[in-house]
């Protein structure tokens, strides 16, 4: 109706006061519901006639005071809800940062999801229409006295309840506050297995620096982070993003004993010992199988090195409980274990996701590497 109204001519005498009206007219309709928009209006004039177009640009208009305080809240909230770290990037943050290339090399394996994906992940607005801003957001992982069993390695990030359903409340109830402080704001909350790129976003809202492993690094938690993120129309005043500390060192590139880590901190999935033990279902490729290094889910390998993850750096410890049992894991029982065994030792945890069979050929991978 406003277009439509707007489109109408007006003769220039009554011009001006026609568009005060329109303006203040939708100006308190807006207010009073606590939201307001910019009224764009464009005079087209031509010998004959002026023409009034007006349309409401769909972002609020607010001042970075406002911006500054529903980021505050956002940020108390997530601590509230037991997120270890929360940071704020804008939308217009977003450009190519080796992205495609490393899907053009081939280097996502047969993670055809990843490519298929591909606009959603370069373009957040293409999955929330208007998005402004991203809230990213950390949950710190890492127990002192959790160790991978010496020939049965699982990656620390697997040794507790999925962070994929233990996030998803959390998640929801965040988006809810950001809905109450900013009614109208639509909001797409996700870890890991939506398509958006957690760690080029956790890098522009300033959460950490990528190392040089490709992994966030948190000043104060290391790497030992799961990311999870929320995209909003709600604008949020960003967070400045972090000058790289990773300096001169290049550990983790020489620990990791498939050569997976390129210097433009990217990881070519098909080289990485993670990617084949969780990610691949044929056969491990002979280069990969022969060094695993006892690792039958994921790989910690250029976490464990890095200077920033040791453990005398880390002061806390993730509060959620872990399977204490993973530490006396053995390949032989893996590798026997019936569908039965594997289902109660691993309900719940991400290792689920690599089924019985696929923690037999790996195990059985150890074993032969042994
Ligand atoms: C596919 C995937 C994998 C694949 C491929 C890994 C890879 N090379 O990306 C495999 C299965 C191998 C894998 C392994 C692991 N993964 Co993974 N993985 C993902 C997933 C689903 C997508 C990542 C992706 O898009 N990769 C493609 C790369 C090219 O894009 P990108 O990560 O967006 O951005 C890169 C570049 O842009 C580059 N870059 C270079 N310069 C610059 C400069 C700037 C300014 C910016 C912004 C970016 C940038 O940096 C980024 C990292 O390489 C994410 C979750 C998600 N939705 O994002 C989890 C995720 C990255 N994985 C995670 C984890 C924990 C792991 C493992 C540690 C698990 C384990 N212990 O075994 C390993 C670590 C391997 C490693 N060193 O990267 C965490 C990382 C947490 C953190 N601290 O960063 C994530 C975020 C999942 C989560 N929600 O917690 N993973
Ligand atoms: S997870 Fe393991 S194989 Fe993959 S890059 Fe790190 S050290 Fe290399
Ligand atoms: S090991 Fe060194 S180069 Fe690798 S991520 Fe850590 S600080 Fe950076």
């Amino acid at each position: 109706m406003l277009v439509r109204r707007a489109h109408n001519r007006f003769s220039r005498r009554s011009l001006k006061t026609t568009l005060n009206l329109l303006v203040d007219v939708y100006s308190i309709r807006l207010r009073q519901g606590l939201r307001s928009y910019r009224i764009i209006v464009t005079i087209h004039n031509s010998p004959r006639n002026s023409r009034a177009v007006t349309r409401m640009e769909s972002a609020p208009m607010t001042t970075p005071e406002k911006m500054q305080q529903l980021s505050l809240s956002v940020k108390a909230e997530a601590r509230r809800l037991g997120f270890d770290a929360c940071c704020v990037a804008s939308v217009s943050a977003e450009a190519d940062d080796g992205f495609d290339a490393w899907l053009a090399d081939g280097q996502h394996a047969d993670m055809a999801w990843l490519a298929r994906t591909r606009a959603l992940r370069q373009q957040v607005a293409l999955k929330l229409p208007d998005a402004q801003s991203v809230v990213v957001l950390a949950t710190y992982y890492y127990r002192h006295d959790a160790h991978p069993a010496p020939r049965a390695r699982i990656a620390r990030y697997a040794w507790r309840r999925d962070y994929h359903r233990a996030l998803v409340k959390p998640l929801k109830t965040l988006a809810a506050h950001i809905q109450a402080c900013c009614p109208g704001a639509a909001c797409y909350a996700s870890t890991d297995s939506g398509p958006v790129r957690e760690r080029a976003w956790a890098a522009r809202a300033g959460l950490g620096w990528i190392g040089r492993h490709g992994l966030i690094i948190h000043p104060r938690l290391g790497s030992w982070v799961n990311l999870a993120t929320i995209i909003t129309t709600a604008p949020l005043a960003p967070d400045a993003p972090m000058t790289n500390r990773c300096g001169g060192c290049d550990v983790c590139m020489r620990a990791c004993p498939t050569q997976a880590i390129s210097a433009r901190r990217l990881v070519d999935a098909r080289r990485c010992i993670a990617y084949h033990t969780i990610e691949n279902k044929g056969e491990l490729p002979e280069e990969i199988a022969g060094r695993l290094n006892g690792w039958v889910f994921g790989c910690d390998i250029c976490q464990e090195v890095c200077p920033w993850n040791q453990p005398e750096r880390l002061r806390q410890d993730a509060e959620m409980p872990v399977h204490d049992d993973f530490a006396s894991l053995s390949a032989d029982r893996l590798a026997d274990m019936t569908e039965e065994e594997f289902a109660v030792c691993f309900a719940g945890t991400p290792v689920m996701r690599v089924k019985c069979a696929g923690m037999k050929r790996n195990a059985e991978a150890v074993i032969q590497d042994l």
